[in-house]
């Protein structure tokens, strides 16, 4: 849910953030796409942990990034 408010809320910019088709701009397509996967979540292995020894140890959930 939070997803589809996300994209409505950005609707007609280029918010990378919301833009999850990835053609440059939030538009119905990016809508289509989350309602496409509406309930759907990214099972555990697909996480990404990225250790980096400048940085702090990072643990990013791909499910708030990308829907395909
Ligand atoms: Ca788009």
């Amino acid at each position: 849910m939070l997803d589809l408010v996300l994209v409505a809320q950005n609707f007609g910019t280029t918010n990378p953030v919301a833009d999850v088709t990835g053609d440059g701009t939030v538009n119905v397509l990016d809508l289509v796409l989350v309602a496409q996967h509406f309930g759907e979540t990214i099972p555990e292995p697909q996480r990404v942990v990225i250790d980096n020894p400048m940085l702090v140890q990072k643990q990013v959930n791909l499910s708030q990034h990308s829907l395909i």
